[in-house]
This record gives C-alpha cells, structure tokens and sequence, in this order.
C-alpha cells in the first residue's frame, strides 16, 4: 500500500506527544491506525490512557490492541486527538472524510485541546479541493434535495458502496463534492459557513482553525512537523 512507512513514522511521531494519563481522541483511516500500535506500546510499558474512536472501525481496531474505549459523552474534555486527512492547505486547514467517518472526527476534534494530523507528503496542498472531492454527510430523508442544493458549489456526486447509497455510523449519506479549482485557505471559513447552514447538510469535511499540529511522514522515514497557531 502507498506510503505505509510514511505514515507510519508519522503516526508514531504524533504520539510523542501523549503523556501518561491522557484521553486521546483515536482517529479514523490508514494512517491513524498505526497512532493505535504505538498506544498499546505505551500502554504496555505502563502508560494508564484512554480513547474515544472516531468510528466504528477505529473502534473495532481499537479493541483488539487492548485499548480502554470512553463514550464522548463520558469524558468533559480529550488532551490531544491524532487523526488523518486527505489534504491539508498551508494553514492547516483539512479535508476529511474520504473514509466517511468526518462528523465523529469532527466532533472529538472539537473535544480535543490539540489535534495532531498524520499525514505523508501527497496530503499537502495549496487548495484544498482543487485535487481531492470534499466529502458532505447529509440526512437520507430527501438527499436529492439537499444534493441539488450543494450543487451551487460544484458538481456533486452521491457516494454509493455496493450499488447502494453509502451509510456511515451515523446512518447518513455522503456526497463528494467537486470544487472548481478548490479553495484558498482564505475563501476556507466562509465555505465552512455557506455548507454549514444547508438544510439536510449534517456536517461536511472541511476542518477549519482545529489543526495544532502537522505531522508529515516521508517514505525514507523523515518527519516534518509544522506547528499551526490556534487563532
Ligand atoms: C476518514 O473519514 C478520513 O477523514 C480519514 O482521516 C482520511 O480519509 C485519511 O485517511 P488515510 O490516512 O487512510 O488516508
């Protein structure tokens, strides 16, 4: 698989950042996964943590490393979160969802005091969107309007699995949405804006002022990490 040692050292490197105690936002994709191996490692090595998963699969892997799972529900605050992306712009903005896990990442995104992305280098952009469909969780009920109403955006196209409208762990639909030409991160909170308050629209992948951190993996095992100013 493409740029596994990449995002490996990546994932890893991100979890230098967990002390013992912490509750950790557990994110959602390839590269977030291998953050799961280094916190069994931790754990072993007698680190006392906590996750709450992004989704059902982070969950799942989760689970068979051993790793003690929260509700969001149970905790007030998570010290860090570390997830992947598919991209990321110069000012750390991202856009999440190719795995349709982004109204859970979002939401322990928000939870977390830091959100720490692993990425390898294909991730960074100058646009977000200009390359890669942003993905929008919309409700099932009456998605044909809700998709006609994001079409002023750009085209969009029903995300199927199976021939069947794709279903994510919140039983929504998700539409990936093209971009003419993407968005320059200064254009990125007022698209954050316009797609927020689409009726039918339940949250879209466009990670805007969350990213503290930027840890991109290179595939001779090189890490580079940008550190981001929460404005
Ligand atoms: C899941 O919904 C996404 O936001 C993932 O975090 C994103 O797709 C990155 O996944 P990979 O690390 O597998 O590319």
């Amino acid at each position: 698989v493409a740029h596994e040692a990449a995002k490996q050292i990546a994932a890893r490197t991100a979890c230098s950042w967990i002390t013992d105690g912490m509750t950790v936002g557990l994110g959602t994709g390839s590269t977030a996964v291998f953050a799961l191996d280094r916190i069994a490692e931790l754990m072993a090595s007698g680190y006392q943590l906590a996750g709450v998963a992004t989704s059902s699969a982070t969950e799942e892997q989760a689970r068979t490393r051993g790793l003690q799972l929260l509700d969001l529900n149970e905790v007030e605050k998570l010290d860090l979160a570390i997830d992947g992306a598919d991209e990321v712009d110069p000012a750390g903005n991202l856009i999440k969802g190719g795995g349709g896990a982004l109204t859970r990442e979002k939401l322990v995104a928000l939870a977390a005091d830091e959100l720490v992305i692993v990425v390898d280098e294909s991730k960074l952009v100058e646009r977000l969107g200009a390359a890669f469909r942003l993905p929008v969780a919309i409700l099932p009920f009456g998605w044909r309007h809700t998709l006609r109403r994001l079409s002023r955006f750009g085209e969009g196209e029903l995300r199927t699995r199976d021939g069947l409208p794709y279903a994510t762990d919140n039983g929504n639909h998700i539409v990936d949405l093209q971009l003419p030409g993407g968005v320059a991160p200064e254009q990125v909170m007022q698209l954050d804006h316009d797609l927020s308050v689409i009726p039918g629209v339940v949250e879209h992948g466009l990670f805007v002022g969350l990213t503290t951190r930027v840890v991109v993996g290179s595939d001779d095992r090189q890490t580079r990490i940008i550190e981001i100013p929460r404005v």
